[in-house]
């Protein structure tokens, strides 16, 4: 009897203590509050023309904002992407270079987006492609298109503030 007892005590304690351990797993995972008044906002841009440029190369969003970025190639002919690196143009570079490689099947982007942070798929021309993506950290990030030829030529500079 008194055997019983112990043992429904012991797997009630058990049975509360993995009761906490949930309830404490999951509160650990609520968002943080958001900081500020920044709403989400939408950036558009394209292709200048014929030219291997954007007709913007200066762009600025809040850090933790919502971004959409409308891409619109202006070109009559080519192919183009909007690129949002983890970096300045060392990791740019590094991104170009990979993206070649990977082909237009892969929108000339690396196997590894570990210093992606947004991309939108290769535009034909004419077309417009988007992206929506969460503003990094405070800094300036480079953006840039990955087809061949069109780095370090086509590219801006993103300010997170
Ligand atoms: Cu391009």
């Amino acid at each position: 009897m008194k055997t019983h007892l112990r043992l429904f005590l012991l797997s009630a304690v058990l049975g509360v203590s993995l009761l906490l351990t949930a309830c404490g797993g999951s509160s650990t995972s609520t968002p943080a509050a958001s900081s500020g008044g920044t709403g989400p906002v939408t950036l558009e841009l394209g292709s200048a023309g014929e030219n291997l440029a954007f007709d913007k190369t200066e762009l600025s969003v809040s850090s933790g904002q919502q971004v959409t970025v409308k891409f619109t190639d202006n070109s009559a002919a080519q192919q183009h992407n909007w690129v949002l690196a983890r970096g300045g143009d060392d990791v740019a570079q590094k991104i170009a270079t990979e993206g070649l490689v990977a082909g237009a099947d892969k929108n000339y982007l690396p196997t590894d987006p570990a210093n992606i942070i947004a991309n939108t798929t290769l535009a034909n021309a004419g077309q417009t492609v988007e992206v929506t993506f969460t503003a990094p950290a405070p800094g300036t990030y480079t953006f840039f298109c990955t087809v061949p030829g069109h780095y370090p030529l086509m590219k801006g500079v993103l300010t997170v503030n």
